[in-house]
């Protein structure tokens, strides 16, 4: 190999070692940040219910990586990964969560419905399935805009069976929108197998839809990435819609608090944050390195629960307002 070539080569292998380790803290951050929710909810801190995507952050990463704030998404119940990984800032993260009115939606959405349309985060969603729909009239709005802005569906296998999401499958095929069908197959839907609950596999509704399909291990930081490069890559030149199923794990229960009776002894879970970690370590990332960046993650993290506990809580007086947009008459 010529001087030049191989100095080309040590130069990509350096570029990928600072990506995967950029995306490697966005993960951390993620995982401390559900980590935290976790320990905020038990202590009565954040109302409602929440679903923590322990084991999915490589999906919401890898994806997201490839997209900028002109793309939108939309997501489910368990959407904490999703909202931080498409960049909502971390404090009106908590501050929502925690139903203050300094919150990304003044405290009304909570952990099933952020949503912050600054960064292109078009809301969680408590209804399976209820986000599909709404990425695919964003993905018709940038079509419909011109440029090359795409739109990108986060579901879970759940909403396979739901009527909404054959409709979307359908109508994104027919009218040709650039909108990712990006799926997190973490094997339940609830309490249920998703083998007791879909009669089709995915790969073949994709095509008999006529779009699109691949499928990549979620737990696999690099895979995903690259893949969720080369889909969104050709979309933003081809305007077609695409299918990505991620095959990931559920770590922890279907909420907090759920005592997982039904759940029998599996085999260990891989744990996309080890996975990658052992790879950055490979790649020359000094433990002591990567120990700090989780430490950076922690204070990031303490720091924006502290302002959110700073923040206040929403008058009863004010209970009304927000519930119909500017201008519209009741
Ligand atoms: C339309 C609708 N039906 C049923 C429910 C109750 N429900 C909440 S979560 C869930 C399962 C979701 O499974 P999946 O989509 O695979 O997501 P996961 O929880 O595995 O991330 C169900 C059936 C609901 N919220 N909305």
């Amino acid at each position: 190999m010529s001087v030049t070539k191989a100095a080309e080569k040590k130069a990509s292998s350096n570029r990928r070692s600072a990506e995967l380790l950029d995306l490697y803290e966005r993960m951390v951050l993620i995982r401390e940040a559900e980590r935290m929710c976790g320990v905020l909810f038990a202590e009565g801190e954040i109302p409602g219910f929440i679903h923590l995507s322990d084991g999915q952050e490589a999906v919401s990463v890898g994806v997201m990586a490839s997209m900028t704030a002109e793309d939108t998404i939309s997501s489910t119940h368990r959407g904490h990964g999703h909202a931080l990984a498409k960049g909502l800032a971390l404090d009106s993260f908590f501050k929502e969560l925690m139903g203050k009115v300094d919150g990304a939606c003044k405290g009304r959405g909570g952990s099933m419905h952020v949503a912050d349309l600054s960064v292109g985060m078009l809301g969680a969603n408590g209804i399976v399935g209820g986000g599909v729909a709404i990425a695919v009239g964003s993905g018709l709005a940038h079509k419909l805009r011109g440029g090359d802005a795409i739109a990108a569906s986060f579901f879970g296998d759940g909403a396979l069976a739901e009527g909404v999401f054959h409709e979307s499958l359908n109508i994104a095929s027919l009218m040709q929108i650039p909108v990712l069908f990006a799926c997190e197959n973490n094997g339940w839907s609830e309490f249920s197998p998703t083998s007791t609950q879909i009669v089709f596999s995915l790969e073949d509704l994709a095509a008999a839809h006529k779009i699109d399909y691949r499928r990549v291990d979620g737990s696999d930081l690099e895979e995903v990435s690259a893949v969720a490069s080369e889909i969104i890559d050709a979309m933003r030149r081809d305007r077609r819609p695409r299918v990505l199923e991620c095959i990931t794990v559920r770590a922890r229960g279907h909420f907090e608090g759920d005592a997982q009776r039904y759940r029998g002894a599996g085999p260990a879970p891989v744990d996309p944050l080890a996975k990658t970690r052992l790879l950055l370590e490979e790649a020359g990332a000094s433990a002591g390195d990567l120990d700090q960046l989780s430490e950076r993650a922690r204070t990031q993290v303490a720091a924006a629960i502290e302002a959110a506990r700073r923040s206040d809580e929403p008058t009863l007086q004010s209970a009304a307002e927000e519930v119909y947009a500017q201008g519209v008459k009741p």
